[in-house]
């Protein structure tokens, strides 16, 4: 008892101490808030702005994209429900104001500029898009918790803001394991947090075909119907692909389809044997599906191949001089470039292993002609650079410094992939669960320590479109994988393509990093713990 008497003031400093650290904090500087990707300026005026009863004010023609997009994601943060207007009040209270109108020569077609006072915030851009990654960068400023009296507070200043690259994307192969169209809306609002634009789906390899093609039914119907590993794959209607352009389109998110040819094609030589050349080499060793006695044949003139749910890469080819394959190719462009709007389609054009060198250059030149006069511009991986390619190609580089090089000196764009940094199949350690190591195991440092301007000796910035982080889907089974490889790599992915080169560092970006942990959590991500990240609790 007398113990515990004398005990008694310290008890009282230590539960006092304890209210003060529940205490959320007012945040009151801007210049220390975790934002990522790091905004080109930010400063500080010392107050901050009360969410608590905030509207939003927007005009008409935006306000089901921006407005309403912004109300409903700070219901979900926050559990306020603030009003969304397109007339200003006479007395406003604390109005969010989304302004989109050209001004600003500087800020660009996707910049912003975010003003936050004690009275209101204002969201001013150019075009949609920056508006739209100006209020991505406000709901990084709101706080995880409200504070005692319910209310959000954010820190006042003003960021200027725009990125450094046009491109800044990241792929999701569907072929190897499929995805529902849940789970891809997922992946593309978890991009789009990090002001990444571009959502690359490879939609077909050699063990899956993932769209409905009308004129060629067999090819998602047949071809769609396995995945690696056997199981049970799947595909989209038109109807659902349209639906995934839509959702990446309401983010600012441009879908490119990628349809991977001449080689990584067995889906399609399975579901129709006249497609098939005599050059196809299905693996001896594999994970066959189909009937046992005709075991990866199919190699014979005409005949299908079996369905294939293995892991080789490289093996199979359409058959080069026949017409019904150039009917083939200019079918399904045509079918999957009347449904997607952006201006890209991919033809893949990787590991053609067994498809005749002059047999691949002719197949790129009449892949290329097949998509310019469906409207569009070719994307293809870096080995396209063998084709007679020019200014209206991109190559994508992924391994060969020589391939990307040569397309670039033909004129082409090119968009960054090292597999080296940015292929998030790749484990982070010799620990990982999942995933491969071919290329390297990349650390979350790993993949923000490069820079797309000086990956590639030889080919300069006005050559380069950005930056894409490619997640190939062979070890793949479900969404937990998926954000295992991805997060918390992606962020840092986001941020090469967005910030300036000089303004970045790991040292201090893993701080920002760390202080996403809680914010990774709060929005459901099943992320990678790394060793390298200071992580907040
Ligand atoms: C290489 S990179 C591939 C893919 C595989 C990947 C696995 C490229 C253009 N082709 O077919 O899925 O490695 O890491």
């Amino acid at each position: 008892m007398k113990i515990f008497a004398r005990m008694l003031p310290l008890l009282v400093v230590i539960t006092m101490l304890g209210m003060q650290s529940c205490k959320t904090e007012q945040p009151t500087d801007l210049t220390k808030e975790s934002l990522i990707p790091k905004p080109v300026s930010v400063t500080a005026t010392g107050e901050s702005f009360s969410l608590k009863g905030a509207n939003i004010l927007v005009g008409e023609a935006l306000k089901d994209i921006l407005g309403n997009y912004l109300a409903a994601e700070l219901s979900t943060a926050t559990g306020l429900n603030p009003a969304v207007i397109t007339t200003p009040e006479t007395e406003p209270s604390g109005t969010i104001n989304l302004v989109v109108e050209e001004g600003d020569a500087s800020l660009g077609t996707e910049g912003y500029e975010l003003t936050i006072t004690t009275e209101g915030i204002t969201i001013s851009a150019n075009q949609p898009a920056g508006a739209f990654y100006g209020i991505q960068t406000l709901l990084q400023l709101i706080p995880l918790k409200a504070d005692e009296s319910g209310d959000y507070k954010i820190a006042t200043g003003t960021i200027r803001d725009y990125p450094t690259w046009s491109w800044r994307g990241s792929m999701l192969d569907v072929a190897r394991h499929f995805f529902s169209v849940e789970d891809v809306k997922r992946y593309i609002d978890l991009i789009s947090r990090y002001k990444m634009n571009i959502m690359h789906l490879h939609l077909t390899d050699d063990q899956g075909w993932r769209i409905e093609i009308k004129s060629w039914p067999n090819l998602a119907l047949h071809g769609g119907a396995t995945q690696v590993g056997g199981g049970k794959g799947g595909y989209y209607t038109q109807e659902q692909y349209k639906e995934l352009v839509a959702y990446a389109g309401a983010r600012f998110i441009t879908i490119i389809p990628e349809i991977d040819l001449p080689s990584h094609i067995n889906a399609a030589l399975a579901s129709y044997g006249e497609l098939n050349s005599p050059d196809t080499k299905f693996p001896k060793e594999g994970n066959y599906v189909g009937p046992l006695e005709t075991k990866g044949i199919g190699e014979g003139k005409d005949k299908p191949t079996d369905l294939y749910a293995g892991r080789e890469v490289g093996w199979s080819t359409l058959s080069f001089s026949k017409p019904t394959t150039m009917k083939f190719v200019s079918d399904v462009i045509r079918e999957l470039a009347e449904i997607t709007p952006g201006p890209y389609f991919h033809v893949g054009g990787d590991e053609a292993h067994v498809t005749k060198k002059e047999d691949y250059i002719e197949f790129i030149n009449q892949f290329n002609g097949i998509v310019k006069a469906n409207g569009m511009k070719m994307i293809g991986w870096e080995e396209i650079a063998q084709a007679n390619i020019d200014s209206n190609a991109i190559a994508q580089h992924w391994a060969s410094e020589d391939h990307a090089k040569e397309a670039a000196a033909k004129g082409a764009k090119i968009i960054m992939s090292p597999s080296k940094r940015v292929y998030l199949d790749m484990k982070y350690d010799s620990l990982s669960r999942i995933g491969y190591n071919w290329a390297a195991y990349i650390e979350v440092d790993d993949a923000y320590n490069w820079d797309p301007a000086t990956r590639v000796p030889g080919i300069n910035k006005d050559q380069i479109l950005g930056v894409e982080a490619p997640l190939w889907g062979e070890t793949l089974q479900n969404m937990t994988d998926i954000e295992y490889l991805l997060f918390p790599r992606l962020p840092g992915i986001a941020e090469i393509g967005w910030t300036p080169a000089a303004d970045r560092s790991w040292d201090e970006y893993k701080v920002r990093l760390g202080h996403h942990g809680p914010r990774m959590k709060a929005l459901g991500i099943d992320f990678y713990p790394s060793a390298k990240v200071p992580w907040v609790e």
